[in-house]
């Protein structure tokens, strides 16, 4: 029941991209600069909470009751009237912060002579991935751009077949990890943020070359906890038609236990991790 277009080889669902050949256009003549950061994952990996930590530490240690994609706007959803004035991409001064799904492959890199924009990559564990893609994906369903099959077979269609919105999970993450040591690069992980959220802000923040003192670190830290982020939803809901969804849910490690039967597993362990052995990505599924 999901509906999607076809742009440079992703599928992207049609409410965030109406007009494929539009954002095409848009991605493929898009003018990257020096300052600009993109946040990048796989959808349902941590995109939100990367997108509020950086935009913390750009200001300090802020906290703002300002929508977030006004703030850290969404690459794909540029070209959607839903978005309305803040959508031009191409206005926004620098320092440019953008959230984007794209694969490694597609994402605007600029020249190749030019300074290099900055990419912050998150994954997550693709099981904990494949139920927060579900429950977000069924309460799309409800006004018609989203899923409305059953659990079991969810896990297997966004691994698997190209059915779901910006393609295969596998294909995705690795495509990115094989650049995690580009010097423009930074590639994290869910459950490290999860583990030790101040470490990994103060990494960014190095990684973005914008040092913060503790006091700030544990500042953004409080903020960006699930228990602070969760204090002002309005902030991060997503707008479609007359509709409109929480991206925070649970926030946690471990939840697709409560959905996977024990064949599932298996099956997941045998299609979808088997592709990832040999790479030395590996995952928590639990903390
Ligand atoms: S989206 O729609 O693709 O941009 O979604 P994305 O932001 O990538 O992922 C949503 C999941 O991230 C969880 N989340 C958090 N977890 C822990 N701490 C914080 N602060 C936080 N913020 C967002 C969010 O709850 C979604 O995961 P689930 O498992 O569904 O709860």
């Amino acid at each position: 029941s999901e509906k999607y277009f076809d742009v440079l080889g992703m599928k992207i669902p049609v409410f965030v991209a109406p007009n494929p050949k539009l954002l095409s256009d848009v991605i493929s003549n898009f003018q990257t600069r020096a300052e600009d950061v993109f946040v990048v994952t796989y959808p349902k990996s941590g995109t939100i909470w990367m997108q509020e930590t950086i935009w913390q530490i750009y200001n300090n240690g802020e906290n703002t009751s300002k929508n977030i994609f006004e703030r850290v706007p969404f690459l794909e959803f540029s070209t959607s009237p839903i978005l309305g004035e803040f959508a031009d991409i191409a206005k926004v001064p620098s320092p440019r912060l953008m959230k984007s799904h794209l694969s490694y492959s597609i994402i605007p890199k600029g020249s190749s002579d030019g300074a290099k924009c900055k990419y912050i990559y998150i994954a997550r564990n693709p099981k904990d991935v494949a139920v927060s893609y579900f429950h977000f994906t069924v309460s799309l369903a409800s006004f018609g751009n989203g899923y409305n099959g059953p659990w079991e077979i969810f896990p297997m269609l966004y691994c698997i077949s190209l059915t779901v919105g910006w393609n295969k999970w596998n294909d995705h993450v690795l495509g990115w990890w094989k650049h995690k040591d580009d010097p423009n690069v930074l590639f994290l992980k869910y459950e490290d943020l999860k583990k030790d959220l101040p470490s990994q802000v103060r990494l960014t923040a190095n990684f973005l070359n914008k040092p913060l003192s503790e006091d700030i670190i544990n500042r953004i830290t409080e903020q960006c906890s699930f228990n602070g982020m969760t204090k002002d939803l309005s902030r991060y809901m997503v707008h479609v038609n007359e509709s409109q969804t929480s991206i925070l849910r649970k926030g946690v490690v471990g939840d697709w236990k409560n959905s996977f039967t024990p064949e599932l597993n298996e099956r997941f362990e045998k299609e979808v991790l088997s592709k990832i052995e040999g790479t030395r990505l590996e995952f928590d599924f639990e903390l």
